[in-house]
C-alpha cells in the first residue's frame, strides 16, 4: 500500500508495556555456556496494543502463587500494580476489554494471567498447546503454569487446577503457522528454538520507527549481539537461526529491539499509562 493510506490506518496504533514484576535467574541460564555466573534478577512484561481492528493483548505474564510455589528460588517481586488486572487498571481497563490474547508460548512467565480472559479470542502457535501439555523432560519447570489450558491441564493431570470459570471451549486456541499478520502493521514473526511454536512481534506504527519485540529468542541486548541464547530451548540450532532472522528484520525494517528479560533497558522502556505510538 502507498505510503500516506498506509500511514492513516497505522497512525492510531498505541502499544503499551504491562509491567508483570520481575524473577530471578543464574546468569549461566540467561546466557547459555557464557555467564558469568551469580544472581541475574530480569523484567517480565506483556504487550497490549490498541489498535483500529481491536484490543490485542501478547502474554500475560507470571502468576505469583504459582511461581512460590514451584519456582520459588526464582524469588518472584510482583506488587498488586504488577498482576494483570492491576496492570490493566492503571490503564482504565478491565481483563473483559481485551478481546485477543495472544501467547508467544507458554513458559509460565508468559500465560500465568490468561485465566483473567476467559471471554477473549485466543491465538498460538499450531504446535504450541500439544507441546505444552506432553513436554521434554527438560521443558518441565518452563511449562508448569498450565491454568492457561483446561486440555494441557487435564493431559497433565492437573485438572482441577484451572480457576476463574475455564472449560475446555473458553481455553481453545486458534492455531497458527508461520509469519502471521495479525492486524494491519502487527506481524507475528515465527522463531523457533525456544520454544517449538515461538513467536516475536513486529509492530508498525504510523508515526514513529517500528518496534520489534524479540520475546524470548532474546532475553537481553547482550543474547542477541553474542548469538547467546538462554539455557531454556527445545533446539538450540534454530534458536540461533531464529536470532538471526530477528536480526535482519530490525535491519529490513529499521525497527527499534525490544527484549523480554533486560532489566538495564526495559527501565528505560514506556510503561503504565506511557506508551508507544
Ligand atoms: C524465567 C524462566 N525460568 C525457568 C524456565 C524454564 O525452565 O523454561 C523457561 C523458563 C523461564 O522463562
Ligand atoms: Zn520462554
Ligand atoms: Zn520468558
Amino acid at each position: 500500500m502507498a505510503g500516506a493510506q498506509w500511514e492513516k490506518e497505522m497512525s492510531d496504533t498505541k502499544v503499551y508495556l504491562l509491567d508483570g514484576g520481575s524473577l530471578v535467574l543464574d546468569g549461566y541460564h540467561v546466557f547459555w555456556n557464557r555467564g558469568p555466573g551469580g544472581e541475574v534478577r530480569f523484567p517480565v512484561y506483556s504487550i497490549l496494543i490498541e489498535h483500529r481492528e481491536g484490543r490485542f493483548l501478547i502474554d500475560t505474564g507470571y502468576d505469583y502463587d504459582h511461581v512460590m510455589k514451584v519456582l520459588p528460588f526464582e524469588k518472584p517481586q510482583q506488587t498488586k500494580d504488577q498482576t494483570i488486572p492491576g496492570a490493566l487498571k492503571l490503564l482504565g481497563l478491565e481483563p473483559k476489554d481485551i478481546g485477543v490474547v495472544v501467547n508467544s508460548h507458554f513458559h509460565f512467565d508468559h500465560c500465568g494471567g490468561n485465566k483473567f480472559f476467559p471471554h477473549a479470542k485466543k491465538i498460538c502457535h499450531r504446535l504450541e498447546v500439544a507441546q505444552a501439555a506432553n513436554c521434554q523432560p527438560f521443558e518441565h519447570l518452563g511449562y508448569s503454569d498450565l491454568t492457561f489450558s483446561v486440555e494441557a491441564a487435564e493431559a497433565r493431570g492437573q485438572g482441577e487446577q484451572i480457576r476463574h470459570g475455564q472449560t475446555r471451549a473458553n481455553t481453545t486456541f486458534e492455531g497458527i503457522d508461520g509469519d502471521v499478520e495479525l492486524a494491519k502493521g502487527v506481524k507475528l514473526i515465527f522463531t523457533p528454538g525456544h520454544s517449538i511454536g515461538h513467536y516475536s512481534l513486529l509492530v508498525e506504527f504510523g508515526t514513529r520507527r517500528p518496534i520489534l519485540f524479540t520475546i524470548d529468542a532474546a532475553y537481553t541486548q547482550k543474547s542477541l549481539e553474542t548469538l547467546c541464547q538462554a539455557s531454556f530451548h527445545i533446539d538450540p540450532v534454530a534458536g540461533v537461526a531464529s536470532m538471526r532472522k530477528v536480526r535482519k528484520l530490525a535491519e529490513d525494517h529499521d525497527a527499534e529491539l525490544m527484549y523480554s528479560h533486560d532489566m538495564e533497558n526495559f527501565l528505560t522502556y514506556n510503561t503504565g499509562t506511557k506508551f508507544y505510538g
